[in-house]
């Protein structure tokens, strides 16, 4: 660099004090402390519809036939989806998210506050994403629950093969007959935005839309050729969306009732959890995995200790796997 360009540098450049210049992604482009000129690059409002749009419409298309389906992007569906699509990028994994944030209820560690526990093993999957802990012996705490949630979220969103459509309901699932005696298997999941669906009783007419999984024929009937796809269920305890599919589903198979979560007891709940996640018995093509389990199987409620939302996750989606491989 010339001595002239050196000095130019030198007094345009932001200072912190006299000795320090400050350093941001910007500071190559803008060199003084007067922004009065600062322009972003030239836009037409078209041109961000379409941007928006078309990717959005073309994910639509693309997922429309998914391998892997997992309703709820909590803790226990992102860590799922986490083990899926780092296992298998080949598989199409799309994840529906009733809430404009992802995250469910993993954003805080329990009431209002903010620290999450995880008891030992679980703290092996935060090394994985490399979320920092305080390792306090049995059990591990990560300072702020956002901060799980935000890398394994980032991590997710970043495989080529996953999707998420936030702000869109499951509100049923797509079956088809299985066996001469009623049997049924889950073939798809039937969506729209959660505000229709929270406006059904105003307005009847609005129609939804369908993921279905991947293996079928036109006709409806398995293509023997290909492995069929696979819905995992995550939609945590019942609520006004919560337990969506184990209570769709003790609906559909007539030899199961829903027994609901029971009273917290940390110790029980959360190895419960986990021993129970995985496949549904009854009706083809379905798992489940996090605190929706605790209501189809009677489990305890664990409280705000995370580590059954991960490995529930892990259990299932190591399930999944195993169908696909
Ligand atoms: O919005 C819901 C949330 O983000 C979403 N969801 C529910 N029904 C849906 C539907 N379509 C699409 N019909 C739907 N999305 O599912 C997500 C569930 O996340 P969660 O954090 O509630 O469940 P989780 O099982 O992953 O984690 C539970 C965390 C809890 S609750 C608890 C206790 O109460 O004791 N303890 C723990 C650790």
């Amino acid at each position: 660099m010339s001595a002239t360009a050196t000095q130019t540098q030198e007094v345009t450049q932001l200072q912190l004090n006299a000795q320090q210049p400050i350093r941001h992604a910007l500071s190559d482009v803008v060199k003084t402390e007067d922004w009065s000129d600062f322009q972003f690059t030239p836009i037409r409002e078209s041109t961000v519809s379409r941007a928006m749009t078309r990717r959005y419409f073309q994910d639509l298309d693309k997922h429309a036939v998914s391998d892997v389906v997992i309703i709820g992007a909590g803790s226990s569906g992102l860590s799922a989806a986490y083990v899926i699509c780092k296992n298998r990028p080949d598989l199409t994994v799309t994840c529906v998210e009733a809430n404009v944030s992802p995250g469910g209820g993993a954003w805080l560690g329990g009431q209002l506050f903010s620290a999450m526990i995880m008891r030992k093993p679980a703290h092996l999957f935060l090394d994985e994403l490399e979320v920092p802990y305080d390792d306090e012996g049995d059990y591990v705490v990560v300072k702020h629950a956002a901060l799980f949630t935000s890398t394994v979220l980032s991590k997710v969103l970043q495989f080529p093969n996953f999707k998420l459509f936030n702000a869109t309901a499951v509100e049923d699932l797509v079956t088809r007959p299985a066996g001469p005696n009623g049997e049924v298997t889950v073939a798809g999941v039937v969506t729209n935005w959660t505000l229709v669906t929270m406006a059904h009783d105003l307005q009847s007419c609005m129609d939804p839309n369908v993921i279905e999984l991947a293996g079928y024929k036109n006709d409806g009937t398995r293509d023997a050729e290909k492995k069929h796809g696979v819905i995992l269920s995550t939609t945590g305890h019942d609520g006004p969306f919560g337990a969506f599919s184990a209570k769709r589903i003790v609906d559909i198979d007539s030899t199961n009732k829903l027994k609901g979560m029971k009273g917290l007891d940390m110790n029980h709940a959360e190895a419960d959890v986990v021993k129970n996640s995985g496949s549904y018995n009854n009706v083809g093509s379905v798992y489940f995995a996090g605190m929706e389990v605790s209501e189809l199987s009677g489990c305890n409620r664990m409280g705000p200790t995370f580590g059954a939302m991960a490995v529930s996750g892990i259990k299932a989606a190591e399930e999944i796997l195993r169908h696909f491989a």
